[in-house]
């Protein structure tokens, strides 16, 4: 996620750890480097140029503290300022109807229906307890009605169409009596992509605002397009007034102009974001660990709140205090391996990780897993637990016990050590002390 961006900052933040103080020259010198990065990465022009200019006259207006280098001092302004950039804070969305009705929008293939089913599962989930329902009013593409319905089956939402039904309209305004009729607390409505010139389109889009009256109008962002999202969603904010937006895609190839440069264009909230295919891949936006991870430093902050959700609150406080002194042991690790299989997409998990994408051996497909939980099985308590050293006569035994070979025993207890040491640069890396274990702000 975001390689480009996060490497080039990387070589800046380390350019500028050998310097003393952050002079006009250092400074001029490393601003102009971020805004290559930015403009790289597809930022909007002119909320570049503002963000460097105000990274400038933080960096050099900032009382030098004497607890820290220059070089982090830098990277403490620019993280700063994409914090303010992305809205500070996590955004708070309220179910105040009866129902919430949320109405997504956006491009053709930005991710609305996959969205859809995400946020359904998002607000049905532990915690929230809301009595969702999602309707199918895309009725352009052929098989999208049956795309959605087989997402809610598979995730056990409640799921509305109207079999035969040419006008969306038609089936907005049925799925909002049924809505209203079974009291649910929330309708989420999918809608066929569309360009913002299509005015026929475009305007349907308007009359079902009307007929609905929704809580939110959600503009759907594939990350992929940079630039061209942000433009989009300003004209459908001209025609919508949109609420905020939805941001896909921000695994894989994104860019960070979609997300760096949304909000000071649209002067609309980023509410949620997609990070992966999988229906769990799914979060609130957070706007200090998007910076996290734009500045490569992995994402520690969702990495919590995704375990917490999936695990009970025990066990979850037990691995972030583990994560933060990297305590865990053999057994942890295992445990650790249980939860990330229970939260879907491994490769968004670990990329969450500072430093994880530099290690791609990390990535490790399931198969690798049952190989690594079986060796961890063979090993003694204290084996497991760290109290004796892992000499070849043991590690032969364990590959023996475990149907492995030497090589792969040998490979885990470096992949272990490794994690083990990539978590106790975590606390500093990710500022945890700014960790907040927010419950979820719906209501
Ligand atoms: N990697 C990744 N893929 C995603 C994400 N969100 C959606 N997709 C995939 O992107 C493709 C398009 O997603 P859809 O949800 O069908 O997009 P849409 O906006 O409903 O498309 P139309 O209805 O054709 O306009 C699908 O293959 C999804 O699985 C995401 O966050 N990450
Ligand atoms: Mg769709």
């Amino acid at each position: 996620m975001f390689d480009g961006i996060a490497s080039q900052f990387k070589t800046l933040f380390s350019s500028l750890a050998g310097k003393k103080k952050l002079t006009e020259d250092n400074v001029s010198d490393a601003v102009r480097q971020v805004r290559m990065a930015l403009l790289e990465a597809d930022v909007n022009y002119s909320v570049a140029s503002q963000l460097v200019k105000r990274i400038k006259e933080q960096a050099l207006g900032e009382a030098v503290l004497k607890s820290v280098s220059p070089g982090e001092q830098f990277i403490k302004v620019v993280h700063d300022e994409l914090v303010a950039l992305m809205g500070s804070e996590e955004p708070e969305i309220k179910l105040l109807g009866h129902p919430s009705i949320i109405l997504l929008c956006g491009l053709q293939g930005s991710g609305k229906t996959t969205s859809c089913a995400k946020l359904g599962l998002f607000l049905k989930r532990k915690g929230m307890k809301k009595k969702v329902l999602v309707a199918a009013c895309d009725l352009q593409r052929p098989a999208a009605v049956q795309q959605l319905q087989i997402l809610a089956e598979k995730n056990e939402l409640d799921f509305f169409s109207l079999e035969g039904e040419k006008n969306p309209l038609k089936v907005a305004k049925a799925a909002l009596e049924k809505a209203k009729r079974e009291a649910y607390d929330a309708l989420i409505v999918d809608t066929a992509g569309r360009l913002h010139i299509d005015e026929v389109l475009m305007s349907e889009l308007q009359e079902m605002k009307k007929l609905l009256q929704p809580q939110e109008i959600l503009f759907v962002a594939s990350a992929t397009t940079g630039q061209d999202a942000v433009k989009t969603a300003q004209e459908f904010d001209k025609a919508l007034d949109i609420t905020g937006t939805i941001l896909t895609m921000l695994d894989g190839s994104a860019r960070a102009g979609a997300a760096l440069s949304i909000l000071e264009v649209t002067k609309k909230p980023l509410k949620f974001e997609g990070i992966g295919e999988h229906i769990q891949d799914f979060q609130l936006f957070n706007p200090r660990s998007m910076a996290d991870r734009v500045l490569g430093m992995g994402d520690v902050i969702n990495l919590v709140k995704r375990a917490e959700e999936v695990v009970d609150e025990e066990e979850s406080k037990d691995l972030e205090k583990k994560l933060r002194k990297a305590s865990f042991t053999y057994d942890d690790y295992l445990r650790q391996m249980g939860m990330f299989k229970k939260m879907g997409s491994l490769k968004g998990i670990l990329k969450m990780l500072p430093g994880v994408p530099d290690m791609p051996d990390m990535d490790m497909p399931e198969k690798e897993f049952k190989k690594i939980e079986s060796m961890i099985l063979s090993m003694t308590p204290r084996e497991r637990s760290e109290q004796v050293e892992l000499v070849p006569a043991r590690r032969r035994r364990i590959a023996s016990g475990s149907g492995t070979k030497i090589d792969d025993v040998n490979r885990m207890v470096k992949d272990f050590k490794r994690l083990k040491q990539l978590c106790k640069s975590m606390p500093k890396l990710s500022k945890m002390s700014d960790l907040k274990m927010e419950k979820s702000l719906w209501q």
